[in-house]
């Protein structure tokens, strides 16, 4: 089964809307196999955003996604990243269909909400870069 990689960005705690982000994951039915809240440091965050490096927004990405505890999560699903885009919705909250998570809660491109992986090859590179294999649980029921 794929895996892909989710972070709740600064803000989402403020707002008090963690659970019910994680909820409609869930009710998807994708599989939580790690979740970990933490405040990221720059070096990590450096890596995170590596492909923006020298874009306009990469200082402000940065600054934003250091200033307040995040919190991320493994997911395991058939076609685990495409699923997860699809209820994230587009980048820009313009652009970002009603009833995704970017379309329901958030109104600009630097703040929206939640990363995910996009492609199976980032949520490899990113779950390495962000878990320990220790701290992964494919469990079953
Ligand atoms: P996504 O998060 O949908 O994968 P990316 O990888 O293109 O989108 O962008 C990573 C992050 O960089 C976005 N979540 C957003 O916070 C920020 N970002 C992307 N494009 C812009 C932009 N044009 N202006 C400001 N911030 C942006």
């Amino acid at each position: 089964m794929e895996r892909c990689f989710t972070m709740l960005k600064p803000g989402v705690l403020r707002r008090h809307l963690a659970g019910e982000i994680i909820s409609r994951m869930e009710r998807k039915g994708l599989k939580l196999t790690a979740s970990k809240m933490m405040v990221i440091s720059r070096e990590l965050a450096e890596k995170q955003y590596a492909e923006h490096q020298g874009k306009p927004f990469y200082q402000e990405l940065v600054d934003y996604i250091t200033s307040a505890p995040v919190v991320c999560f493994v997911w395991q699903a058939d076609d685990c990243v495409a699923l997860v885009r699809k209820l994230l919705g587009a980048t820009k909250p313009l652009e970002a269909a009603p009833g995704t998570i970017r379309g329901d809660y958030c109104l600009h491109t630097q703040h929206n909400i939640m990363h995910a992986s996009d492609s199976p090859e980032s949520a490899e590179r990113e779950i390495t870069l962000f878990f320990k294999p220790t701290e992964i649980f494919d469990w079953n029921d």
